[in-house]
């Protein structure tokens, strides 16, 4: 075992292999799970923080994180898959983080659901709820690791967001008009995590992207692809069963297969 520094809390979560590092304030979550990885440490441990001074999304975009409002949590996993197939795990994560949100509305008889935005993130309506930032890598042992970073906004209030985010995020607080306790919702969703996963990765993540599809925003839709170099347009059609997506352009079908896509309607969402 490889003891991370300076850690406020360590708990587990009983018949599970969790183990949950708990910080008051980290640079990014991901970065200090994926420094344990690389030197070994096993899958199931998770390096969570109160608040984030450098928290991440993809292209390097920042992540708002600040204290004691959000979920702010990374997990290492080591998946006995192909790597070919290691993106269905983006979708299996925002489908699992969907899915307890999902429960959380129902709870409070709110008629809300929760989306998904291929190929990681949670929506209500058309606000961001939650992100998710995925990052392979190698350990010193040469076995590839996974680092599955979420980000879920808990009991921020609309203040609480700088201005241009304030009609693009949300939070669970924003949606249910209630304070929810960040331990026992992330106790839960580390659980079914862990349970769905195990289920999951059993068939090979055989019908996961059936489920994927069926929460999915934008399925049939016009829409616009954001690619590192340059802006593609075409109608969604579906997902590849490796959970790649296909889409019908003027030229075309295209596969677009970039973890790091970010979808645009006109209205830019
Ligand atoms: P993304 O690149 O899809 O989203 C980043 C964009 O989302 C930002 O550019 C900004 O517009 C918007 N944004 C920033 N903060 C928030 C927020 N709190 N709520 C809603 N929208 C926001 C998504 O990347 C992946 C995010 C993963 C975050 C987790 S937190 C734990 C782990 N550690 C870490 O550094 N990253 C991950």
């Amino acid at each position: 075992m490889h003891l991370p520094g300076n850690y406020t809390t360590f708990f587990t979560i009983p018949e599970t292999p969790l183990r949950i590092y708990h910080y008051q304030r980290v640079d990014s979550t991901n970065i200090r799970a994926e420094a344990l990885a690389r030197v070994g440490e096993p899958a199931w441990t998770v390096v969570w923080s109160d608040e984030q001074t450098a928290g991440r999304g993809r292209f390097q975009r920042e992540w708002i994180s600040p204290a004691g409002l959000g979920l702010w949590f990374s997990l290492i996993l080591r998946p006995h898959l192909p790597l070919g197939k290691w993106n269905l795990i983006n979708l299996f994560s925002a489908l699992t983080v969907a899915e307890v949100l999902d429960e959380k509305f129902r709870l409070v008889g709110s008629g809300k659901t929760v989306r998904v935005k291929w190929p990681n993130d949670v929506y209500v309506g058309e606000r961001k709820i939650c992100g998710i930032l995925l990052q392979s890598g190698r350990d010193a042992g040469g076995e590839n690791f996974l680092i599955v970073g979420i980000g879920i906004n808990v009991n921020q209030g609309q203040e609480h967001f700088p201005g241009e985010l304030q009609d693009r995020a949300t939070s669970l607080f924003r949606e249910t008009g209630m304070y929810w306790e960040l331990i026992p919702l992330l106790k839960e969703i580390l659980e079914q995590f862990y349970r769905e996963y195990g289920l999951e990765e059993e068939r090979q993540f055989a019908n996961l992207v059936a489920r994927f599809e069926q929460k999915m925003v934008f399925r049939g839709e016009e829409v616009k692809i954001k690619l590192p170099d340059k802006v593609i347009e075409g109608k969604i059609v579906k997902l590849t069963e490796d959970g790649f997506l296909i889409l019908q352009t003027d030229r075309g079908e295209q596969l677009i297969t970039a973890g790091d896509v970010g979808i645009l309607k006109e209205k830019g969402v």
